[in-house]
């Protein structure tokens, strides 16, 4: 399969450790080869039968979207059209997905609804705010509030489910560099933030930024406590897979680095980090 140059976040959790580190370039110095290699392999996940009985799923990736939706509780083409959504152009035009809206399965198409007062949220200002922030708390709000929420608002559509937002190809790279705004914040205090981890373990459902629908009776619950004592995110936190590959402790994927994800960034002025 096509190589990939970005790696699918923690949803590639269970790569093995290689012996040298992958590289995680940016999206906009990528060479029109390496460009269509990732979105081959993307269109080539859409196309491989499911093969772990996640419910609803027909393909891979949609049980990498199943990953999300199951533990909620907590080139791309362009806008969508008018009437329903439904983008025009790019490679995923005629994609259909099978799961969602939220817990629900239906075949659709990928929605956006593009929103640029939203996307005004992820604007440089906002992210140099959050990466200077002194501890992870005061970080992981911050990334929460503006970056986050503003890369979900400002495409809209499927990216505004919060249960199953992974069903539009965009979240992969809105994701991405959200972990790299996390390596950013850690980088400015090593080894210390290595290690630094908390917060609340289950969603606080009264304050959510985006409508998050009661889960079915049908969809097992998830504690959301996996491996915590308590009500707070710990480094013992299991990251359940669904199968998907081994399941990880946060404490197994906090360094990129050294951990067992392994992998840099490549910054376009300094050639990486
Ligand atoms: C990336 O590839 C898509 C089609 O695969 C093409 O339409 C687009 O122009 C390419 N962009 C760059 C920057 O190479
Ligand atoms: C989408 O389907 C139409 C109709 O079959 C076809 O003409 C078009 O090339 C397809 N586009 C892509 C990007 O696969
Ligand atoms: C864009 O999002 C803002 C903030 O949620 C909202 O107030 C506004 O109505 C939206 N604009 C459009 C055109 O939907
Ligand atoms: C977490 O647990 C503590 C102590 O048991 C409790 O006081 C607090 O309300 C809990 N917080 C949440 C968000 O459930
Ligand atoms: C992954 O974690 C979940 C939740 O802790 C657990 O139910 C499941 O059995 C684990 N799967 C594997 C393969 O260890
Ligand atoms: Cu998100």
């Amino acid at each position: 399969m096509a190589k990939y140059f970005i790696i699918l976040s923690l949803l590639l959790a269970f790569c093995t450790a290689t012996s040298h580190r992958l590289r995680r370039h940016a999206w906009h110095t990528l060479t029109p080869a390496q460009n269509s290699s990732y979105i081959s392999a993307e269109l080539c996940l859409m196309h491989t039968p499911s093969k772990l009985s996640l419910p609803g799923t027909t393909s891979r990736y949609e049980e990498l979207q199943a990953v999300h939706q199951l533990e909620m509780m907590q080139w791309f083409g362009g806008d969508g059209r008018p009437q329903d959504g439904c983008i025009t152009n790019g490679p995923f035009v005629n994609f259909t997905n099978h799961l969602g809206p939220a817990y629900a399965y239906t075949s659709h198409c990928v929605t956006r609804r593009f929103n640029e007062t939203c996307s005004a949220q992820t604007a440089q200002v906002f992210v140099d705010e959050c990466v200077a922030k002194g501890d992870w708390l005061g970080a992981w709000t911050c990334i929460e509030g503006k970056p986050h929420t503003g890369g979900h608002g400002g495409v809209g559509g499927l990216m505004l489910d919060a249960v199953v937002s992974p069903r539009d190809p965009l979240f992969y790279l809105h994701h991405t560099w959200l972990d790299k705004i996390w390596a950013d914040w850690q980088v400015r205090d090593l080894p210390k933030r290595l290690s630094e981890m908390g917060g609340d373990n289950v969603q606080d459902e009264g304050n959510l930024p985006l409508p998050f629908p009661p889960r079915p009776d049908s969809i097992p619950k998830s504690t959301g406590a996996d491996g915590d004592p308590g009500n707070v995110t710990t480094l013992e936190h299991v990251l359940n897979m669904y199968g998907n590959g081994p399941n990880r402790t946060i404490g197994e994927v906090m360094d990129i680095w050294d951990g067992v994800l392994r992998y840099e960034y490549v910054e376009p002025e300094t050639g990486g980090y």
